[in-house]
């Protein structure tokens, strides 16, 4: 396996960074993924590299990110496969505290969403496909870039997660399959309702709860709030439209059944990828899902996609019990280090350990009230403390900065 394509040139470079402009033209035409619908996404364009007075500046990568959210998964893990150093702004985007929604970060997303890159010459890049594409321009891979801290020296590394212009045909297929992993409907298929599968896992059912119409209710608020405020009152006013389509497609049987059909169809045309392509066809199990070396954005969308089916345990329902392939490329996906650290070490780390551990203790504390025993004072107050730290956890990366 061989992730470093040193010896790229100017000129391979130059088609790269124009190649990564069409991609973002081309991208998620599934027709499921509302911010990528140009009849939808109205004032919420995404937008790539764009002067922003609100913008931390510093030489230094900023990413603004949610531990479990699935876009956010995917751009730490370009980040960390590409070895590029960053500077962390956990924005929390749970019901009760919707940190998406702040003026400061709106100035910064006006879709109200995670993820977004600001470069190390403070502009703003939105949209997670177009920041993977972004993130293998020029800007990341020249040592022209002036960068001055000492935490950006890796910037010049050169880990490409692209093939080279001069293999055309693998270009395009991770465009494609880049695209195909996008527009997966992966929020309907989080918080929906999905015929034949078990409810969202436990601590997330609660995080979740009354998502959509919490965020609603808040938006309606804000549109009131900063009804003068061109800006704010129009980018509240494209979110409150999404969300409204998105919980539409869970709650309407016939959406979510084409949902659920193009969710099927992706997964076959995934799997005669990894059965006709060089996944399976290599010596030594050493293809990736677009070249029969290289490990490309497209495996770093579909690693993130596919262990979202197994967190929401419909992982058999859509590949697991059907295409062995998917099983043993989910196998070596996973066990990339870039992947540990970027997905499964941050959902630990955030929010799985603390709201377990709240969850346990708060049904020992029910336990021993039921029982009258009189260490129930001492299970409530070690409660207290986790719930206090599990919000602190939460939290904690809420940056003055923004
Ligand atoms: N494709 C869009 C979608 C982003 C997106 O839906 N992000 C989710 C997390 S994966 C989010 O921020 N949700 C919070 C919300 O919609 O309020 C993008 O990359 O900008």
């Amino acid at each position: 396996m061989n992730n470093n394509n040193n010896n790229i040139n100017n000129n391979n470079q130059e088609a790269m960074d124009k190649m990564s402009d069409e991609a973002t033209a081309t991208v998620s035409s599934s027709g499921l993924n509302p911010y990528t619908d140009p009849s939808v996404a109205s004032v919420l364009q995404c937008v790539t590299a764009e002067s922003n007075a609100f913008a931390p500046y510093d030489d230094k990568i900023h990413l603004y990110h949610f531990a479990t959210s699935l876009c956010s998964q995917v751009t730490r893990l370009v980040l960390e496969e590409k070895q590029l150093p960053y500077e962390s702004h956990h924005v929390t985007i749970v019901a009760g505290v919707h940190e998406q929604y702040e003026p400061d970060y709106v100035r910064l997303n006006r879709r109200c969403v995670v993820p977004t890159l600001v470069t190390p010459t403070g502009k703003v890049t939105t949209d997670t496909t177009n920041i993977m594409f972004y993130l293998e321009s020029k800007e990341f891979t020249s040592s022209s870039v002036g960068i001055k801290n000492s935490t950006s020296s890796d910037m010049h590394n050169s880990i490409h997660l692209m093939p080279p212009t001069s293999n055309p045909k693998e270009q395009a297929l991770v465009k494609q399959f880049v695209a195909l992993g996008d527009g997966v409907a992966c929020e309907v298929l989080t918080f929906g309702t999905i015929p034949g599968a078990p409810p969202l896992p436990s601590p997330y059912r609660h995080l979740v709860k009354g998502t959509h119409e919490q965020a609603a209710k808040e938006l309606r608020q804000l549109i009131d709030v900063h009804k003068d405020d061109n800006y704010l009152r129009d980018s509240y006013q494209g979110k409150l439209d999404l969300i409204l389509i998105n919980q539409d497609m869970m709650e309407q049987p016939l959406k979510l059944k084409a949902v659920m059909d193009a969710t099927h169809a992706a997964m076959e045309q995934l799997n005669q990828q990894l059965v006709n392509g060089p996944f399976s066809t290599t010596p030594n199990n050493q293809g990736w899902l677009c070249s029969d070396h290289q490990y490309t954005l497209a495996d770093c969308q579909w690693a993130v996609v596919l262990y979202r089916f197994k967190f929401r345990n419909i992982a058999d329902l859509f590949y697991a019990s059907q295409y062995p392939a998917i099983v043993a490329y989910t196998e070596r996906l996973w066990a990339r280090p870039a992947f540990q650290k970027a997905v499964v070490k941050w959902e630990q780390k955030h929010v799985v350990v603390p709201y377990l551990i709240r969850s346990k203790l708060r049904k020992r504390f029910q336990q021993h009230n039921n029982n009258n025993n009189k260490s129930s004072l001492v299970v409530m107050a070690a409660s207290a403390v986790v719930v206090v730290a599990a919000l602190w956890q939460l939290g904690r990366h809420r940056q003055s900065g923004r």
